[in-house]
């Protein structure tokens, strides 16, 4: 069972704030910590965490980073006199130092190790520190960006020399670029580095020509190094699932990391005065859901910038509320991503495409284009017109059951789960009798009184019709149906929008499919990993998350073949979609898998996969076909942005906050 999620906060790092005039800097304040504190404590998360102490990073944990005379050089600035801390701070870049900067900085590092030791002991699946001065701008030898040293780097190496942890994924989801992890971890295959940031053809700070996404990495490291330059800004939440869905998460899974390690900046978000993003808050519970079945779920967050106090304090709630495995809201406002999110995507995949093999049908680079080349006086930066409103984010609730099961007699609960049946008392046990209680779950899940669902049913293709029926026609709700193996299903699912059947299985009849049924043919069937996690990846779950169903159908059919690991990750990843509210079909005779799909449902992670082959070149243009043919329906399938100069200027017209 899921073994909680820890928060490390310190007062002491309130305790210090910038003591001249400097534009610059005037946004970096102690209310940062305090405001998104308090909104954990307020909203009752606080107390749900385990709070883990904080400790002081020591010479030697900073020199896994930092220069002995950067650190020597910091180490004076206590003692300097007003004057002398201004001039010390004349040689970085937007960064300020203050008598007490050097112990916070030291807690600030001391923090993320804490939580790495936390998590990496068992002592709590994930956690959160939040934490200022914050760290990934900051360099081997130099403060910048209100860094003094650099709290998520120095946990990835401490994490591999302390744990022995081999791969790290460091997830950089503030709105500007780390530049210092870059530096850090630039050769190093052992640490996959990916950053989205604002960009703007480098007239963004810090305005470095190694920002753009051709900066994949360099000697051993060519590879490793993942940027993602947003030309743009007004970036909303389909921009950000859409580089999820179509770079991070295939490599990631590629690369299997035993760590993840994000880079928590809350800047990326709506309202924030330097990022000028649209992405609301909500969007991190999908961005934490989506990474939590990583790495066996060892997840740190390391607090990074956020400007904007009410919408800094409103992400943190998100993102630690899905930390801590409660269903996430359906993320607001899914169009398809604009034009230039879509240009950087063809970009980034095209540059990593020699890489990594689950990019490997990615376009083509075309060789005369470099983003920074492509400074156009015809790009007019679109000015933000006045603070953005945006609805504070729903409150969630955690429906009081977890997961219900619908088992026959023999089959023991799995733990933590609650037996579910209807009251009918005609046939226990029986087809019947099972098929209403699945219909009364179905109701309960809708009513919130149930998040999930799992039954272990004598005919699986009839119980999905059944509630596939039920769902729609009684209940007017919309249900994702992801069939995964079975041959030819029956024509039984009707073609009103209500419902959206997808079937994983191995190619064998040749369908077309329709509007409301996908048929996902591999040709080694689900027992391919590779190959049925890039379907889940850059199919499913785009689809998923466009379609916004109510209820998501899993249903494993009989001699699916799926391999273990990839059902749990399915299980766990679809969560994020219909607020969690999955009810899994299983066929009789596959009592093995009850407890670890259960487990899943509970909010487990799944166990990782372990680094993934190639996909087969077959599967992979049978899977690109198909989601080319999709995504005029489905534009959140779109990994190029249409070639024509009328779609881009179309989009260069549109309002910042639309
Ligand atoms: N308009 C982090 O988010 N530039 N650092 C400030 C003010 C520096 C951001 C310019 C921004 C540094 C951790
Ligand atoms: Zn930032």
């Amino acid at each position: 069972m899921n073994a909680g999620t820890a928060l490390l906060h310190d007062e002491e790092m309130t305790k210090y704030k910038l003591l001249w005039v400097d534009p610059a800097c005037e946004i970096e304040v102690p209310e940062r910590l305090t405001a998104s504190h308090d909104a954990l404590v307020r909203n009752g998360l606080a107390d749900r965490c385990v709070s883990v102490p904080v400790r002081e990073a020591t010479d030697a944990d900073i020199l896994l980073v930092h220069s002995r005379e950067y650190l020597e050089a910091v180490k004076t600035t206590p003692d300097l006199t007003l004057e002398e801390l201004q001039e010390f701070t004349l040689q970085f870049g937007d960064v300020y130092f203050h008598p007490n900067i050097y112990r916070c900085a030291k807690l600030a590092a001391g923090a993320a190790l804490q939580l790495v030791d936390s998590v990496m002991t068992g002592k709590v699946r994930n956690g959160l520190a939040l934490v200022r001065p914050p760290g990934h701008h900051s360099m081997h030898g130099a403060a910048s960006g209100f860094c003094v040293f650099n709290n998520v780097a120095i946990a990835a190496r401490y994490a591999k020399q302390t744990h022995g942890v081999k791969r790290v994924l460091i997830v950089d989801w503030d709105v500007h670029h780390g530049q210092g992890v870059q530096e850090c971890f630039e050769d190093d295959p052992g640490v996959l580095y990916f950053s989205w940031h604002r960009y703007e053809h480098q007239k963004f700070w810090p305005n470095l020509r190694e920002s753009d996404y051709d900066s994949v990495g360099k000697g051993e490291g060519t590879g490793f190094n993942i940027n993602v330059p947003w030309n743009r800004v007004g970036m909303k939440n389909a921009d950000y699932l859409s580089v999820f869905c179509h770079v991070l998460l295939p490599v990631a899974y590629e690369f299997c990391p035993d760590l993840v390690l994000v880079c928590a900046g809350f800047d990326s978000a709506i309202g924030d005065p330097e990022g000028q993003m649209s992405a609301g808050p909500d969007i991190f519970a999908h961005l934490t859901h989506l990474l939590m079945n990583l790495a066996g779920g060892r997840l740190c967050a390391v607090l990074e910038g956020g400007y904007n106090l009410t919408s800094l304090q409103q992400s943190v709630c998100q993102t630690v509320q899905t930390l801590l495995g409660d269903p996430a809201p359906p993320p607001e406002n899914l169009d398809g991503p604009c034009q230039s999110a879509l240009e950087s995507l063809r970009c980034v995949r095209a540059a990593h495409q020699p890489h990594w093999s689950c990019l490997k049908h990615a376009a083509e680079l075309p060789s005369f284009e470099v983003s920074t080349k492509r400074i156009k006086d015809e790009e007019k930066s679109q000015q933000t017109a006045g603070e953005p409103v945006w609805p504070e984010p729903r409150k969630r609730v955690a429906p009081p059951v977890r997961t219900a099961v619908v088992l026959p007699d023999g089959v023991s609960l799995p733990d933590g789960c609650k037996a579910f049946s209807s009251l009918e008392d005609s046939d226990p046990g029986g087809a019947v009798r099972t098929l209403s209680s699945l219909l009364l779950l179905v109701e309960k899940m809708q009513k919130n009184e149930i998040c999930s669902g799992l039954a272990l049913v004598s005919d699986v293709s009839m119980a999905m019709m059944c509630v596939a029926q039920h769902t729609a026609a009684v209940l007017n709700k919309r249900a994702l149906v992801v069939c995964v193996g079975g041959s030819r299903l029956p024509g039984l699912i009707t073609e009103d929008g209500k419902t959206l059947l997808v079937q994983m299985s191995r190619d064998e009849a040749d369908e077309q499919g329709g509007r409301c049924f996908v048929p996902v043919r591999l040709k080694k069937g689900c027992s391919d990993a590779s190959g049925f996690m890039q379907a889940v990846l850059g199919l499913l779950l785009p689809l998923g998350y466009q379609y916004d169903p109510d209820l998501v159908l899993l249903v494993r059919m009989e001699g699916s073949g799926v391999c273990d690991g990839a059902w749990l990750q399915l299980t766990g990843l679809l969560q994020g979609v219909a607020q969690g509210h999955t009810l899994v079909l299983m066929q009789k005779g596959e009592e093995a898998c009850v407890a670890p799909t259960a487990s899943s449902l509970l909010g487990d992670a799944a166990p990782p996969l372990g680094p993934l082959d190639a996909p087969l070149a077959e599967d992979v243009e049978a899977l690109e076909r198909l989601r080319v043919r999709l995504q005029v329906d489905w534009k959140l399938l779109q990994t190029t942005a249409p070639e024509t100069e009328e779609a881009r200027s179309a989009d260069a017209n549109l309002p910042p906050f639309v």
